[in-house]
């Protein structure tokens, strides 16, 4: 997955060989070619042909000019920069679940695991839990910055989630499955998390979903801080919740549901700490 001016890079680096490039627009393609082939389909692909490529006008900064081969000159984005999933997914839904390179404000680029498939696919996922691998039970810092491995187990970091949300409205999925591999899920129409000044409180509304909903009513997460174990933003005075509950979350006084919690693979008598979702599969 490259973009235009990288593309256009490649054949540089090749110039005893290369004439131009065939760039496709859907699927990020880039060919190198020693001719330029005119019967390509202009709206799928543009075709770059290098041999006039110091005529061209000057082009506003992070864009470098090119003449096509029609001999007009263009101006090229200097890489192709997606903001989140929804947007890669939206330039060909053929794209498969993966690795992909995002840029959020302030952070600039960030690697993220896009699900393609789930529900029109295009989510960006920034927590997973899977068979323990990873531990939960963190510090502010870690949270803060995010940890674990994007292919299993991990939580994507809380300013980063933080720089993502900012950018637009979102939606929050949790797709859920218990040890006898039934599944269910919960969907919220608007999310968004806020800085680390404030804490990372969360906005969290619009429930639907297969299962019961946690973090709106029962023991709603809406306007709640984010707490790990060593800074207590909870509203139970006396106790942290995260020490409570072994978990970094946007924890009230009581939870219904633990995501972050111990991965204590199945049925528990140990009351809470697990990863938890109550209204399917109680406390234990
Ligand atoms: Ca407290």
């Amino acid at each position: 997955m490259v973009g235009p001016q990288q593309c256009v890079k490649e054949c540089l680096t090749r110039a005893a060989v290369c004439r131009g490039v065939h760039y496709s627009k859907t699927h990020f393609l880039c060919e190198i070619v020693t001719a330029i082939d005119k019967t390509e389909p202009v709206k799928e692909y543009f075709r770059v042909q290098l041999d006039n490529i110091n005529q061209c006008q000057s082009c506003l900064s992070g864009k470098k000019c090119v003449r096509l081969s029609s001999n007009q000159t263009y101006c090229v984005q200097g890489s192709y920069d997606p903001t989140d999933c929804t947007e890669i997914y939206g330039l060909s839904s053929a794209l498969p679940s993966g690795l992909y390179r995002i840029k959020i404000p302030i952070l600039g680029h960030v690697t993220v695991v896009c699900e393609m498939e789930i529900d029109g696919g295009g989510w960006t996922i920034f927590q997973r839990r899977m068979d323990g691998s990873e531990d939960f039970y963190r510090t502010w810092a870690e949270y803060k910055d995010g940890f674990g491995n994007l292919t299993s187990e991990v939580w994507l970091g809380n300013d980063k989630l933080h720089y993502l949300l900012s950018q637009g409205s979102y939606e929050l999925r949790m797709d859920m499955s218990d040890f006898k591999n039934k599944k269910h899920f919960v969907k919220y129409s608007s999310i968004s998390v806020g800085n680390e000044t404030s804490t990372y409180a969360i906005s969290i509304s619009g429930y639907s979903g297969n299962t019961g909903d946690c973090f709106t009513s029962q023991q709603p997460i809406n306007n709640m801080k984010f707490t790990t174990k060593d800074q207590d933003n909870d509203v139970k005075s006396g106790n942290n919740c995260a020490i409570m509950y072994q978990s970094g979350w946007w924890h009230r006084s009581y939870h219904c549901s633990n995501p972050n919690g111990l991965y204590l693979a199945g049925q528990t008598s140990t009351f809470a700490t697990g990863i938890t979702y109550s209204p399917w599969r109680t406390q234990y």
